[in-house]
């Protein structure tokens, strides 16, 4: 609620929702790259707008890839920290042969390098967290571009408001389930499920589960694993499939042939799977004014129980894994 209000007071400052661009372009590293896949289909699906998202470090490695002689480009620089070197670099692209590039940094600190190479800012300090794995501020700033694509059309359904409470309202349940999930480790295999809006958040749920309890994970769009790397698919496989409204239909045909092969479903999604009920785990979000611009926000919340609870089985310390360090810098 408190992003929320906060975003409503802000929009009327955000002149970049007023503008015209021939493409609008999302990019961060790690979680925040995630958070740009994702940001990028909503914007698109929401303002038929041209929309991109590409990891920093290809913008400032290979810029001709990625940006073309006389366009006007909005660039979101998404970093929670704000000071990861790849992202501001990005942000630093030079613009030339005609081409303008309006930067807009989103970031939980407010007195971040980021800030200071962005024309507009989105800050959501209230996200702030000490934790090397981004949790809150992945969710925090996946709502805030949310609610900008939406202000952007002029239409900001209630739903988007009634999220927080229907969070609460599911996260009893959907707790223990996962935490049972997390428990069991007859699993090895974890494969992660995903189409249009719920690419990069099966992204997401990948990496905290790697990031967090240290655990091998793979990604794939829905339909894409059925073209090889099903093959590794077994008794100890456990897929985790952020099913949509849209492609169900088609998404649950994939996972009727993946129990077939002897895996066991994880179903986040709007509606049940109704397949074998041995072989399938579901929390399903039964609200009539959730659509596939929302679930993602829900589905993220509980892939990131499940890399919590698990590294926490396994005596990890989820806020600190091995390696890794809360900012990177080249
Ligand atoms: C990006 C990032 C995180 C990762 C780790 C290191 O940080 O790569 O995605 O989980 O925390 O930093 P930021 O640019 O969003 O601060």
């Amino acid at each position: 609620e408190k992003t929320l209000s906060h975003l409503q007071q802000k929009a009327k400052t955000n002149q970049f929702l007023n503008k015209k661009y021939d493409e609008i372009i999302f990019t961060g590293c790690g979680s925040s790259y995630n958070l740009s896949l994702t940001a990028s289909y909503l914007w698109q699906a929401i303002n038929q707008e041209r929309t991109r998202g590409v990891p920093a470090s290809e913008i400032f490695l290979f810029p001709e890839g990625v940006f073309l002689p006389n366009q006007q480009y909005l660039l979101f620089g998404i970093s929670r920290s704000g000071e990861t070197s790849e992202t501001i670099k990005a942000l630093q692209t030079s613009e030339k042969e005609n081409t303008t590039i309006d930067t807009v940094g989103i970031t939980c600190e407010d007195n971040s390098t980021l800030i200071h190479y962005s024309k507009y800012q989105v800050i959501t300090s209230e996200a702030h967290e000490e934790s090397v794995v981004m949790t809150q501020s992945f969710s925090t700033m996946l709502l805030s571009l949310l609610f900008l694509a939406l202000k952007k059309k002029e239409n900001l359904p209630r739903a988007l408001f009634e999220l927080p409470s229907l969070l609460n309202e599911l996260l009893p349940t959907g707790e223990r389930i996962v935490q049972s999930l997390a428990n069991d480790f007859s699993f090895e295999k974890f494969i992660f499920l995903g189409s249009g809006p719920f690419y990069g958040i099966a992204w997401e749920g990948s990496l905290k589960l790697k990031e967090m309890s240290l655990t091998p994970t793979e990604t794939f769009h829905f339909l894409e694993f059925r073209h090889g790397p099903k093959s590794i698919v077994d008794e100890k496989t456990l897929i985790i499939a952020l099913t949509s409204e849209k492609a169900f239909d088609l998404e649950k045909v994939v996972l009727s042939e993946m129990i077939s092969l002897g895996a066991t479903i994880l179903n986040l999604g709007k509606k049940p799977l109704n397949l074998d009920k041995s072989k399938i785990v579901e929390i399903v979000f039964e609200n009539p004014s959730l659509n596939d611009f929302f679930t993602p926000i829900l589905d993220v919340v509980f892939l990131q129980l499940l890399g919590y609870f698990r590294a926490c089985n396994k005596g990890l310390n989820p806020d600190k894994p091995k390696n890794l360090t809360k900012v990177v810098k080249l």
